[in-house]
């Protein structure tokens, strides 16, 4: 005689209907990333031959790192005139790239050179290096952590005393894993991110590296750069809640304000209960 079935057969169907209506569901989830807009604040003058691959605002200036073998720079620039009054470039066997501040320091990673540079943030004195491994994009900070793109979906947590590798998160959206994660910035809780070669910033629960919701800056440089020029450049005046982005080459950098996004993390009363959690179960 053999062992009963623990379910009877309609009752195993249902089930996978059940589990079925389940996944239906969590794709929902997915296919619900909102898309949000813009408006202008302030247009600022920006330097057009800065190929901006690093962007961050401190004590009233921003500091900028460019890119290109033989044109790579770290520039503290005026934000009203777009004048640069200090630069530095880094030898031509290096491609600058992302770009912190952390404790006095700035940190400028290179693109496939695997190479940080630390230089201190006043006199533009070199303070170090370190090694990483990988591409280096983009580079922000939590407050405990340096955050850092590599073109993948992932991002990378690293220590910022020892550079350690401390973990990843990866990136995703209603479509999938979040590729070309280029130039960051940590706002309110969440990571932003440019994605390499569209007109889109990824808003990133660090946490489960879902992508909260798309900033679509379509439209925002007009005419429209040439191919290459691309949105890269988001900065964050966290004492004037001011969000500035720009792009490689381009004459302007703008202050924007986002239009139908939803609440910024850590000013979401109701995040903790938001739903947010569902993304820990759509993750691949
Ligand atoms: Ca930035």
């Amino acid at each position: 005689m053999g062992s009963p079935r623990r379910f009877p057969v309609p009752l195993r169907c249902k089930t996978c209907a059940v589990l079925l209506v389940a996944v239906a569901a969590a794709a929902q989830v997915r296919a619900q990333t909102p898309v949000c807009s813009y408006t202008v604040i302030n247009s600022y003058p920006h330097d057009d031959g800065a190929f901006t691959q690093g962007l961050l605002y401190d004590g009233g200036v921003l500091f900028e790192s460019t890119g290109l073998y033989g044109e790579s720079s770290l520039r503290r620039v005026d934000l009203e005139s777009g004048n640069v009054l200090q630069q530095i470039g880094l030898d031509a066997a290096y491609f600058g790239e992302g770009l912190a501040l952390w404790d006095g320091n700035l940190i400028q990673l290179t693109w496939r050179e695997h190479t940080a540079f630390l230089w201190n943030a006043t006199s533009f004195a070199s303070t170090g290096s370190f090694a990483y491994t990988g591409e280096g994009w983009g580079l922000t900070h939590d407050g405990r952590r340096l955050i850092m793109s590599d073109g993948s979906s992932n991002l990378r947590f690293l220590d910022p005393v020892t550079y350690a590798e401390s973990g990843t998160v990866a990136v995703v959206d209603d479509d999938g894993p979040v590729d070309d994660l280029n130039e960051l910035e940590w706002i309110a809780g969440e990571i932003f991110a440019n994605q390499w070669y569209t007109d889109r910033i990824a808003r990133i629960d660090p946490d489960t590296g879902g992508v909260i919701a798309w900033i679509n800056l379509d439209g925002l440089l007009d005419p429209q750069p040439p191919a290459g020029d691309v949105l890269n450049g988001i900065a964050w005046d966290a004492a004037g809640e001011r969000l500035f982005v720009t792009g490689k080459r381009w004459p302007s950098l703008f202050e924007i304000e986002l239009v139908g996004c939803p609440e910024l993390r850590l000013f979401f009363d109701g995040f903790e209960t938001g739903g947010l959690e569902d993304w820990s179960t759509t993750q691949p």
